[in-house]
C-alpha cells in the first residue's frame, strides 16, 4: 500500500473526507489524494518523495514559486519576536498602504484571514451601508462558504455537481440572487425588479471557480454601470485574480472601478492574509468607527503580514508580470497544439499566472457552456499527468495557476508529458 494511501485512510479517521477542504480530496477525479510533504520553487514532492511539477500552488499563493528564500525568511525573522499579539502593529500599516498603493480603488483596507472572512464581511458591509438585503452573485463563481453565498456556488461545490449546501436555512439564502454570468440582460432585468433592494453585486471580475472563464466584453462596464445607477455596491472579488491576473488585478486590467475590493491567497503570500477595503465613505461603517461589526482574533497577524508584504515587493520587480504571461503563454498554446496535433478537442486560456483547460471546442463563456466540457477525458488527463510527475488541479471546475519559478525547461517537461499523455486519450 502506498505512503499516500495509508496516509490517506488515517486521515479519514479524524478528518472528514480526509482532508481539510474538499476539494484536495481527488472526489471529482478519483483516486488517492498526494500528501505533500515539501515544496520548493515549481516543484512539490508527495509523501513518497514523488515529484510533481505543481500547476496549483495552493490555489494561487505560491505565484513566487513555493518557499521562496526571501519570504521564507522574513517569517522565520519575524516569528521570533512573536507569533501573534491581538494588538495592532506597523505591519499592518505598511501592507494596507501597500494593497493602496496598488489598488487605486482601495482607500482604505481591513485585513481578515481568509478569503471567505472577506467577501462575508464585504457583503455585511454592502447592506449596512445602503440598508438593502438582497445580493447578486452569478452561478458558478465561488466567494467562499459564507451562508449567503452557498448558492449554485462553483469550486468544490460544482464539482460535487450540489448546487447548495445542506446546513443552509431557506431564509439565509432568499436575499441572494443568481445569475447567470456573462449575461447582462438578466442582471438589468434583475434590477428592474427588485433595484432598491439590492445592496451589491458580488462578482470574479475573472471567474477562477467553473475553470477559468472571463468577461465578455462590456459585461463588467455593464454591471458598473447597472450599480451606480441604482445606488447598490459592486464589489470585485479579486481573491483569486488579485496580484495574480496582473500587478492591479482584473480592475487594473480592465478599468473598472469596484466599490470594494476582497483580497486574499497572492497578499499572504503563503500565509493566511485576507482583505476587504475599498471607498473611504464606505469603509468607514466598519466597527470601531461606523455600525457594522467584523472583527479576527488573528487578523493582521504580524508573521503572515511579513509574508505578505514581501511577497507584494517581489511582485513590483520590473517585468515579473510580463514574464509570467509570458510562460503562461507557451504552457497555454503548447498543450492546445500538442492537444490539436493528436487529435483531441481541447482548447486553452490564460491570463497574467492563471489558466483554463477546456476539453471542448471553444474556449467557454458561461457556466453551462464549461459544463459540457468532457470531464471523463478530463480525468484521464489529470491522472495520466499526475502518472508523469505533473500536477494540476483534481477538478474541471478550477483555474490553473503558474509561478516566476515555471522556467522554460519546467514548460517544456510539462509539454513533453502532455504529448504522451494526448496519445492515451
Ligand atoms: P478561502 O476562504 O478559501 O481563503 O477563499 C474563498 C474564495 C473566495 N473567493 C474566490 C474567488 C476564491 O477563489 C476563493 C477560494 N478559492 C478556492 C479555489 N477554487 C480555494 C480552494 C479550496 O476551497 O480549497
Amino acid at each position: 500500500m502506498s505512503r499516500n494511501t495509508q496516509l490517506f485512510e488515517r486521515a479519514c479517521q479524524t478528518i472528514p473526507g480526509g482532508v481539510n477542504s474538499p476539494v484536495r480530496a481527488f472526489r471529482s477525479v478519483g483516486g488517492t489524494p498526494r500528501f505533500i510533504k515539501r515544496a520548493q520553487g515549481p516543484y512539490i514532492w508527495d509523501a513518497e518523495d514523488t515529484q510533481y511539477i505543481d500547476y496549483v500552488g495552493s490555489w494561487g499563493p505560491a505565484i513566487l514559486g513555493h518557499a521562496h528564500p526571501e519570504v521564507v525568511r522574513v517569517v522565520q525573522e519575524t516569528a521570533v519576536h512573536g507569533l501573534s499579539f491581538g494588538a495592532p502593529t506597523e505591519g499592518e500599516i505598511e501592507i494596507a498602504e501597500a494593497i493602496a498603493a496598488r489598488l487605486p480603488s482601495i482607500k482604505k483596507v481591513r485585513l481578515v484571514s481568509s478569503g471567505t472572512e472577506s467577501t462575508m464581511s464585504a457583503i455585511r458591509l454592502a447592506r449596512g451601508f445602503t440598508g438593502r438585503s438582497k445580493i447578486i452573485k452569478f452561478e458558478g463563481c465561488y466567494h467562499g462558504h459564507a451562508d449567503s453565498l452557498l448558492v449554485k456556488a462553483g469550486s468544490g461545490m460544482l464539482t460535487f455537481g450540489n448546487p447548495t449546501s445542506a446546513g443552509v436555512p431557506p431564509e439565509f439564502i432568499k436575499h441572494t440572487l443568481v445569475l447567470d454570468y456573462n449575461k447582462l440582460d438578466a442582471v438589468e432585468a434583475a434590477f428592474k425588479e427588485h433595484g432598491q433592494d439590492i445592496a451589491c453585486i458580488i462578482v470574479e471580475p475573472i471567474a477562477g471557480n467553473m475553470n477559468l472563464i472571463k468577461p465578455v466584453p462590456g459585461f463588467l462596464e455593464g454591471l458598473r454601470a447597472l450599480c451606480t445607477q441604482y445606488g447598490a455596491l459592486l464589489i470585485f472579488d479579486e481573491v483569486m485574480t488579485g496580484f495574480r491576473a496582473g500587478p492591479q488585478g482584473v480592475q487594473g486590467l480592465t478599468g473598472v472601478t469596484p466599490d470594494l475590493t476582497t483580497l486574499a491567497k497572492v497578499i499572504g503570500g503563503g500565509m493566511p492574509v485576507g482583505a476587504f477595503g475599498g471607498r473611504a465613505d464606505i469603509m468607514d461603517h466598519i466597527a470601531p468607527l461606523g455600525d457594522v461589526y467584523q472583527a479576527g482574533t488573528l487578523s493582521g497577524n504580524p508573521v503572515a503580514v511579513a509574508a505578505g508584504l514581501v511577497t507584494l515587493k517581489l511582485l513590483a520587480e520590473p517585468g515579473f508580470y510580463e514574464q509570467l504571461s509570458e510562460q503562461n503563454r507557451k504552457l497555454t498554446e503548447g498543450l492546445a497544439q500538442r492537444a490539436t496535433a493528436a487529435g483531441i478537442e481541447m482548447c486553452t486560456d490564460y491570463v497574467g499566472g492563471m489558466f483554463g483547460l477546456y476539453f471542448c471546442g471553444s474556449v467557454p463563456t458561461s457556466f453551462d457552456e464549461v459544463s459540457t466540457c468532457n470531464t471523463e477525458r478530463f480525468k484521464k488527463f489529470f491522472h495520466g499527468m499526475l502518472n508523469r510527475g505533473v500536477y494540476f488541479a483534481p477538478s474541471a471546475f478550477e483555474a490553473g495557476f503558474i509561478s516566476g519559478t515555471h522556467d522554460d525547461a519546467v514548460i517544456q517537461a510539462t509539454l513533453d508529458a502532455a504529448e504522451e499523455v494526448f496519445a492515451t486519450l
